[in-house]
């Protein structure tokens, strides 16, 4: 089994987090995509799709989407959960983890990537050529801005972001969260219970991973 993975973005950071909430290692290999080694031919024979995190297993599957990755992770070591037990832990988990990606990821997404100007023929992740668009950059910054804001009313009543425990919800938020922050984007003042909840999640070790 291998993970290709980089180090400083947000999705691998996701798979890397949870694997060490779970104590699980896996071989890394590292692949930057700023210098564009996930669109070499190496890499893309492996992931046509051009996309990290990418697990590969050893008969050959691949499997390139971040949560079904955490998923297969959580079929094969159930301890800790971090996608939920009960039928309504479960789902809450679901509904905040998608939220976070559709409401706080893309929004990222949009605004970093239609303004960076590397990217002008890469706005979309992977082998998509897809040309950027800058007016996306001031729609992004607002969109993240009212994610923020959303959050941290959410934290006011719930100590992490599905509920009373940790979960995959809370690994990806800290993951845009902080991604957001290092680009210098749009994490609004005045939200004091999401402050409170990040530095309790940064305090896990598994945050350093
Ligand atoms: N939906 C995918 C998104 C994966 C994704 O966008 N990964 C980024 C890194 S954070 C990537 O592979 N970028 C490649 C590129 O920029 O060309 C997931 O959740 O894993």
């Amino acid at each position: 089994m291998k993970l290709y993975d980089m180090r400083v973005a947000p999705n691998p950071r996701r798979v890397r987090i949870f694997l060490a909430e779970k104590g699980i290692e896996v071989p890394r290999v590292e692949i930057n995509i700023r210098a564009g080694e996930n669109l070499e031919p190496g890499f893309l024979a492996v992931n046509p799709r051009g996309v990290l995190p990418t697990l590969q297993l050893d008969d050959g599957t691949v499997i390139d989407e971040s949560t079904a990755i955490c998923r297969y992770f959580e079929a094969l070591q159930p301890d800790p959960p971090l996608l939920g037990t009960t039928p309504l832990d479960i789902a809450l988990i679901e509904c905040w983890n998608r939220r976070i990606e559709f409401d706080g990821g893309q929004p990222l997404v949009d605004a970093f990537r239609n303004s960076y100007p590397p990217y002008a023929d890469r706005a979309v992740p992977g082998r998509s050529g897809v040309a950027a668009i800058p007016a996306l950059v001031e729609r992004g910054r607002a969109r993240l801005g009212e994610f923020f804001t959303v959050i941290d009313a959410r934290l006011r009543d719930s100590e992490f972001v599905a509920g009373p425990t940790f979960s995959l919800a809370d690994i990806t938020l800290l993951c845009i969260a902080d991604f957001a922050r290092a680009l210098k984007l749009t994490v609004p003042e005045g939200i004091p219970d999401f402050l409170r909840w990040h530095a309790t999640v940064s305090a896990r070790p598994s945050a350093q991973a």
